[in-house]
Formats: C-alpha cells, structure tokens, sequence
C-alpha cells in the first residue's frame, strides 16, 4: 500500500500508484492517483479500476451531515464486494462476503482519515462505543483501493494490480465538497492525461 524505495524501474503493463501531498496555508492535503505506465489500462486493471472509482463515489455521496463517521466506509466495501463478486475474485452471497470481512483479502485499510493541519490529522473517530456523526467543517479523506497479489487463488490476470484512488473531501452544509476534484480521476481522463504528456 505504501511503497517508499521509490528505485524500481517503471515496466511496460504496470500500473504506477501515486499518492502524494502538498500544504498551503498550514493544511495538508493527501491524494493518490493509480496512472497506468504504458498510457492504457489492461481489461483487467480498468476493470478494477472502476469498481475503486465507483467505491469512491458511493462513499463520497455518504460524506454528509448527519451520518456518521462509518457510512462512507460501508458504502465503499459494498461496492468493492459486490464488483469483486461480479469478477469472479469472491464467490458467494454479497451480504455474507461483508459480514465475514471476504473483502479484506482484497481491501485491507479504512476508507478514510481525518485531514487538516496533518496530513493525518488529529480527532476521534468513535464517541464512546459509537462513530462520529459527520459534521460542516469537517475534512476526510475517501480513499477506497483494490490490492490483488501474487496469490495463485487469483486468475493470472487479476495479479499484481494495485489501485486507490484517494481525494479530499469537506462536509458541508450543502453536501460534499470534493477539495481535490481538480485532479482527473476517471480512467479515460487518466489515460489522456498519459498520453498527452507523452
Ligand atoms: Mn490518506
């Protein structure tokens, strides 16, 4: 998930996974982008790709006043589940793959944390025993993420693919406010992106 040597040679038909930061004003911001090296997504990678993307998207839509902390992460494990089954990568009843945690061997972090004047800022996620509800003001993360290894329980062609896609979210009074929505992040403008600097 994290990979800090930064010396690997970028190789034909891999994707290469981004996640950086920047501060302005003494806030920090944290977002990651997965861009393919050779400027096209394999069948497979975009596939995962867009159950990431649509992940984020479900979790972006739960980053509102008035549910709580966990909402967001909820909606993004469902997606992820539920495309995951669609693969073919998990097999068996979607509300069963989340209630024995299947999606872990896949999506193994939290689909978010709090942002601010530290890239992981300070705050409590739980109040007692229950999570937070989500107020105005308030800055997360949404960073849902597929990680497939070398596992031979995988089809070849679903290995070593790695994808998150992370951007910085304000909740508001009117809904989501996505801070970073600046950077592309859907996998044609990804691509475009590749290959208009190439
Ligand atoms: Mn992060």
């Amino acid at each position: 998930m994290h990979y800090v040597e930064n010396n690997a040679l970028l190789k034909d038909g891999d994707l290469l996974l981004i996640d950086a930061g920047c501060e302005l004003d003494y806030y920090a911001s944290d977002i990651t982008r997965t861009f393919p090296v050779n400027g096209r997504f394999t069948s497979e990678q975009r596939a995962l790709y867009e159950i990431v993307l649509d992940a984020q998207q479900a979790a972006i839509a739960k980053t509102v006043v008035g549910n709580h902390w966990n909402e967001p992460h909820d909606a993004a494990v469902k997606v992820i589940t539920k495309g995951l089954k669609k693969l073919g990568l998990l097999e068996g009843s979607v509300a069963r793959l989340i209630k024995d945690e299947a999606y872990q061997q896949f999506y193994m972090h939290r689909t978010g944390h709090w942002i601010g004047m530290d890239v992981h800022d300070v705050g409590d996620y739980k109040v007692g025993d229950e999570w937070r509800m989500l107020e105005p003001g308030m800055v997360t993360t949404v960073e849902p993420g597929i990680y497939i290894g070398n596992s031979r329980k995988v089809p070849k062609r679903f290995r070593n693919i790695g994808i998150r896609i992370e951007d910085d979210v304000a909740v508001t009074r009117k809904g989501p406010d996505v801070l970073s929505k600046g950077l592309v992040s859907d996998p044609d403008g990804i691509e475009a992106l590749m290959n208009a600097s190439a």
